[in-house]
């Protein structure tokens, strides 16, 4: 745990270590109109979005606590307390995988498969990512290395009968978990959300009480986009939650407060590498902390 905070740390560094240069002397109770104007712009660049930005400076000037603990809860309120996940009943608790094409969704499906068989549950994935044959061998590789057992068909075989054998396999064995990888790209958008609402459509066909989650994967890297794609995802997928990949690497985690500020939908996971291990549930304090300098103690001014 320790080793992915820091790896989170390391990867939120270069927002935070704009932060820092960017507010000076922090015990001093009056700060020049420039360096409000400089914090905005940090949270700016740190990927928070210019109208979250704005709302965050505001409502730290016009407290007379500490800038940077302002700061800190006011993050910190955008963060609601997260739902509890669905949980299945008498069934495969069912996890539908969505998101762009690159975005980490069969790597993530790998991590989450292994957290589930160190919990000591049974992990069936089905390969609904049927556009190149490629994904299906990359799913395998991770699912074998899990300890996992999938359902697969051919190349271009539809990503619905994928995704309907497996709940019906996973139902007849009685698998705990049943995750359904998607692909992110087909030969249109539209294609691609039709796609998805099918897939939808068949799960519940194959367990109505299925799929318990949904949730979309999100390049922590992409910046603005990635609010945009939750919106219409969400519309045909019904996501019930986020994951946000690549946050040991360029992005700047401000993305991370924009999404929670604009969507009811909590971030259930963050991946923070490559690897099986690279994956933390999501917590808002470490979150913060990691994307803010420290906090000095009372009386210490270092910048
Ligand atoms: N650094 C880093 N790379 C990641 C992370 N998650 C996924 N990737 C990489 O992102 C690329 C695309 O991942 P993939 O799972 O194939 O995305 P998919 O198209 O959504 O299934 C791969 O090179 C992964 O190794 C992460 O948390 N951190
Ligand atoms: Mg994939």
């Amino acid at each position: 745990m320790g080793s992915l905070f820091s790896r989170l740390k390391k990867g939120l560094s270069r927002s935070r270590d704009s932060l820092a240069q960017l507010i000076p002397g922090r015990s001093s109770k009056t700060y020049s109109e420039e360096t409000w104007q400089d914090v905005e712009d940090a949270l700016v660049m740190a990927d928070c979005g210019p109208a979250l930005a704005t709302r965050l400076v505001e409502k730290t000037r016009k407290s007379k606590k500490d800038l940077l603990a302002t700061l800190k809860s006011g993050m910190m309120e955008i963060f609601s307390e997260p739902k509890a996940m669905v949980q299945a009943e008498n069934s495969p608790f069912v996890l539908l995988v969505v998101g762009v094409n690159g975005t980490g969704k069969t790597t993530t499906i790998g991590k989450l498969a292994m957290m589930y068989r160190q919990q000591g549950k049974s992990v069936l994935i089905g390969a609904g990512d049927t556009f190149r044959a490629a994904a299906v061998e990359q799913l395998a590789v991770w699912v074998e290395r899990a300890g996992a057992d999938m359902v697969r068909q051919h190349e271009g075989a539809d990503p619905a009968a994928v995704a309907f054998d497996t709940i019906q396999r996973g139902v007849a064995r009685q698998y705990d978990v049943v995750i359904i990888d998607t692909a992110g790209r087909v030969q249109t958008d539209k294609g691609l959300m039709n796609e998805l609402a099918k897939v939808r459509r068949v799960i519940e066909k194959a367990l109505p009480s299925a799929p318990h989650e949904v949730w979309h994967v999100v390049d922590g890297g992409t910046g603005q986009n990635a609010v945009v794609q939750v919106d219409k995802f969400r519309e045909v997928a019904g996501t019930t939650g986020l994951i946000v990949t690549k946050l040991d690497g360029s992005a700047k985690g401000g993305i991370v407060l924009q999404l929670s500020d604009t969507y009811d939908l909590p971030i259930r996971y963050i991946g923070v590498g490559e690897s099986l291990e690279d994956l933390m549930p999501f917590d808002a304090d470490e979150f913060v902390a990691g994307l803010l300098p420290e906090l000095a103690e009372e009386g210490e001014n270092q910048a």
